[in-house]
């Protein structure tokens, strides 16, 4: 019974450790007239990051900083582990991108469609998450 006692403690210590190593670092730039960004922000903040939200009415200039493309901007552009996460890419796929550690600048999905994170709705066919930093035509990483 005390062995049992221990051992939950024991749990109970390395998955609140864990939940803190979990805890991933996320600039976020947005502009703040964008309710969507907020509401990524909080799906990020609810699978273990840590946004920090960055207003900006120059999101122009933020793409060309971080080299997005035309076709492939989101609404807003974040810089997670050294990537650039475009738009409302769903937390699930950030996390692969990190774990793969693939060398590419980063994914994207293009525009706000209906279903992502952050966006009200039902998705009516899969979402397509491009590289960025590909040269051509742009390549799917995932779909979802
Ligand atoms: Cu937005």
């Amino acid at each position: 019974m005390r062995n049992a006692r221990i051992l939950i403690s024991a749990l109970a210590f390395a998955v609140s450790l864990s939940a803190l190593a979990a805890d991933i670092p996320v600039k976020l730039y947005r502009n703040p007239n964008c309710g969507c960004c907020d509401l990524y922000a909080e799906h990020l903040e609810a699978n273990g990051f840590d946004v920090t939200l960055i207003d900006t009415f120059d999101m122009a200039s933020i793409k060309h900083r971080f080299g997005v493309p035309e076709k492939l901007e989101g609404c807003h552009t974040a810089t997670i582990g050294g990537y650039v996460v475009e738009g409302l890419v769903p937390a699930s796929l950030v996390k692969r991108l990190l774990d793969e550690r693939r060398p590419v600048k980063g994914i994207s999905l293009p525009g706000m469609p209906v279903g992502a994170p952050g966006m009200p709705g039902d998705k009516r066919a899969p979402l397509e998450v491009y590289y960025l930093g590909k040269q051509g035509k742009p390549e799917v990483f995932a779909a979802f």
